[in-house]
């Protein structure tokens, strides 16, 4: 469904040359104010790709002014909205143009699947500049029938310089997610990416730029997160932060904000996804697909279905056929055809993941399998199971982020409501059943901003995605992510004639 553009069947594999290092500001290449560069790291050998600038305070200062001037001088606020989506819309014509580049620089820095990169992740993000070029010229307020002789417009404005802070799950979507509705709306863009990686966004908008976006509209900030992106959240001149990663970060984002000049925040935040498999399931399925909603991206989703709840009844067999699937899981070089899993992201993720691991085996649960490194260079962690794992032990509780799948017994409807709800996160839930009545208590009773129901990971441009709880503020994609980036104004004026 995703295949709009086809993947060349050879990877372009590196080593390749890297051309964006610098940051880019005010429509220009430019190297760091301090001159200071970091590494990025290829996670299959943790050897260098590139050295790229290292923005700070300095350089978002400079990279704010450079939004705010495209933003209050113009013209992309005051284009017209068509001229503005067509912009978007050729920018996605040169996203599929350069489909294969994309995923290879993706793969490269992340560590990811060259197949799922190019034949899902890049097409996904022209798929969605597409979607907000076509809101571009659909935004418009609304005329209030209010009492009174007062004739009321409500305008839908764009809201000015908006931040963005985005991790390194899954760059270039973040990317999209981010700039597509900021733009659609008229703002003018500084994005911080994730130091993990950085090479993506500083390619892709490049591209943007071929596409006719004006000088300034969209900045890109190489750095990291206590210099640049603090910098970023309390800057007085920002008037939207938006962001996604931790919920500890999440929170200094939210307090950066709140100290500094109460710019307007949205947070996609951590996940403990339940996911939950009723005893009238095709077990071989519910397998397939758990399987799926944990292990894809490497684990590194902040909805991956962390918590597998299976019913008693079919248990014993869901455990010893989970297991089957874990062990055939085809782990290696993200380059290889058919592998399903490369590299974690990086030495951090890499020892935190083993760290939960030893959570796990000192808290009692049943390791079925894996439960170690894979081979002894980069950040590859075999696929691992735990059965027996208990509500109250911490790798039920914490998101681990990587390819650690823990199994959890239930035996009634109401029990599995009450333990998949007890969490400080509600991002996302997957339902397994072929009984309705079963699907509708399920999916009207879980605390989360996604309910999967037979299906798991189902992202299109027009569905909302978002947090309750400690998983976030606000959504993103569809018609909701609009909101984000738009300030709304009552117009009043008095009616001289109230009879018409
Ligand atoms: O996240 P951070 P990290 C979770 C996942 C992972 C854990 C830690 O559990 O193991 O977070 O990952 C920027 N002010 N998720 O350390 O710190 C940072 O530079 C402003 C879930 O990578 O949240 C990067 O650009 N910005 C998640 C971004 O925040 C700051 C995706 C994310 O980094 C900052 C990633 C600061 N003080 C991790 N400190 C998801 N929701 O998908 C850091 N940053």
């Amino acid at each position: 469904r995703f295949s709009t553009a086809a993947a060349a069947e050879e990877p372009i594999s590196p080593p390749f040359q890297v051309q964006d290092k610098q940051l880019l500001i005010g429509g220009k290449f430019v190297d760091s104010a301090s001159g200071k560069t970091f590494s990025t790291l290829d996670p299959r050998t943790g050897e260098v790709i590139a050295h790229v600038s290292e923005g700070d305070a300095e350089d978002i200062n400079r990279a704010v002014s450079a939004a705010r001037k495209a933003f209050d001088e113009g013209p992309w606020p005051r284009m017209t909205a068509y001229e503005r989506s067509r912009i978007l819309l050729r920018f996605a014509d040169l996203i599929e143009k350069h489909n294969d580049e994309l995923a290879a620089l993706e793969t490269w820095d992340n560590g990811k699947p060259y197949a799922q990169a190019a034949n899902i992740e890049v097409p996904m993000v022209a798929r969605l500049m597409r979607y907000y070029a076509g809101w571009a010229d659909k935004i418009h307020g609304l005329v209030v029938p209010a009492d009174g002789p007062h004739h009321v417009q409500v305008l839908h404005e764009p809201i000015g310089v908006a931040g963005q802070i985005i991790p390194w799950n899954f760059p270039l979507l973040m990317f999209a997610w981010k700039v597509g509705p900021a733009l659609a709306c008229g703002n003018t863009v500084v994005l911080k990416t994730a130091e993990q990686t950085p090479l993506s966004a500083l390619y892709i908008s490049k591209l943007l730029h071929e596409a006719g976006l004006p000088d300034g509209v969209i900045n890109v900030v190489s750095g990291f997160g206590p210099t640049a992106g603090a910098a970023l959240a309390s800057h007085m001149d920002v008037d939207k932060i938006a962001f996604t990663g931790s919920t500890d970060t999440g929170k200094i984002v939210l307090e950066l904000a709140a100290r500094s000049n109460l710019k307007s925040v949205t947070l996609e935040l951590g996940g403990k996804s339940p996911f939950i498999i009723m005893d009238d399931a095709d077990v071989d399925h519910a397998v397939e697909l758990a399987h799926f909603a944990l292990f894809f991206n490497q684990g590194q989703c902040c909805c991956a279905g962390s918590r597998t709840f299976v019913h008693e009844r079919i248990y014993d067999e869901f455990v010893e056929k989970a297991k089957a699937r874990a062990m055939k899981r085809v782990v290696g070089d993200p380059f290889k055809n058919g592998v399903e899993q490369g590299p974690q992201i990086d030495d951090d993720q890499f020892n935190k993941i083993l760290r939960y691991i030893k959570y796990g085996v000192e808290s009692g649960a049943n390791l079925v399998t894996g439960g170690d490194r894979l081979g002894d260079k980069g950040y590859y962690i075999q696929p691992t199971i735990f059965s027996d794992v208990k509500d109250n032990m911490k790798i039920a509780q914490e998101e681990i982020f990587g390819p650690v799948q823990s199994i959890l017994k239930f035996n009634d409807l109401n029990e599995v409501i009450k333990r998949a709800n007890a969490s400080q996160y509600g991002l996302a839930a997957g339902v397994f059943t072929n009984n309705l009545n079963t699907a509708n208590t399920l999916t009207r009773a879980l605390r989360v901003g996604t309910v999967w129901v037979n299906c798991f990971d189902v992202f299109d441009a027009a569905i909302p995605f978002g947090g309750y709880k400690q998983s976030g503020i606000g959504r993103e994609k569809g018609i909701d992510s609009l909101k984000n980036y738009l300030q709304v104004k009552a117009v009043v004026t008095p009616l001289k004639n109230a009879a018409w």
